[in-house]
């Protein structure tokens, strides 16, 4: 998707005032560019996300992409699930993100049906046990936390007997020392990618009560709560991971 790209260059001037974070047009046109550069692991996340759909879709059934930006994971679902009866709902509130979606999926058409839907994730009403795959790869982490578990609780009610959550979220570290750690580490990885110390720093002010991580021991403790039976770490890096959680 990077083909559709921009070199995110937001932050790299100087700024005298540091807006909060949204997902507006200047956004979208560098976004594939931002998110490549910004989440490491992001390319093989997304590809594993159609590998994980593939294997615990079941037909008939609905997938839903929870935060759907450009429609990477949808992309990655569509050409991967076999089941040809599936159908992907995917959702994002940002409308210049779904405009460029749309744009997007009708100049190469996904395997599977695919309905876009312009809405905040929190008002999604979910049908009980219907969907076979939730994802929700870097979202949770910008919805309001005390919106968090009931939501999760919500799209666990929505999932079939053995559907999954793929959940990829940044963390945070309940050691400080180690949190120090892992985030000089991201910043040393973006930094390797092109960014500036400046341009990091202002993305990072910009961010600041937007992108709100939490620890792992807090990501399971609400799954556990919303009625997932299990939850795996199926990858990590440095203070990043993906989950997937079982119905
Ligand atoms: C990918 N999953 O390429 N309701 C709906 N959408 C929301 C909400 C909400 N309450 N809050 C944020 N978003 C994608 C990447 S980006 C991650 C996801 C990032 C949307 C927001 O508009 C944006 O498109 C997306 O969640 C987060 O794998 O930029 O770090």
């Amino acid at each position: 998707m990077s083909d559709y790209s921009d070199r995110d260059d937001l932050y790299a001037r100087e700024r005298q005032v540091i807006d909060r974070f949204s997902f507006d047009e200047s956004v979208v046109r560098v976004f594939p560019d931002m998110i490549k550069r910004s989440v490491p692991g992001y390319d093989t996340i997304i590809e594993m996300t159609g590998v994980l759909a593939a294997r615990y879709s079941q037909p008939g059934s609905l997938l839903y992409d929870l935060g759907c930006s450009l429609g990477a994971s949808t992309l990655a679902m569509a050409s991967l699930v076999p089941h040809q009866d599936c159908r992907i709902i995917a959702v994002d509130n940002s409308a210049a993100m779904l405009a460029s979606a749309r744009q997007l999926m009708d100049a190469n058409p996904p395997g599977l049906q695919v309905t876009l839907t312009e809405e905040d994730i929190r008002r999604v009403s979910f049908a009980p046990q219907s969907a076979s795959v939730a994802v929700m790869n870097f979202t949770l982490q910008f919805v309001p936390r005390p919106d968090r578990d009931a939501l999760l609780a919500r799209l666990a009610n929505a999932l079939l007997p053995g559907g999954i959550l793929v959940l990829s979220e940044k963390i945070a570290f309940a050691d400080p020392q180690e949190d120090d750690l892992q985030r000089e580490l991201h910043h040393a990885f973006k930094q390797n990618n092109g960014y500036s110390v400046m341009e990091i720093s202002q993305k990072r002010n910009a961010l600041e009560n937007v992108l709100v991580p939490e620890t792992l021991e807090e990501h399971r403790r609400r799954l556990g709560e919303a009625g997932f039976s299990q939850v795996h770490v199926w990858f990590r890096c440095f203070n990043f991971l993906s989950l997937v959680a079982v119905r």
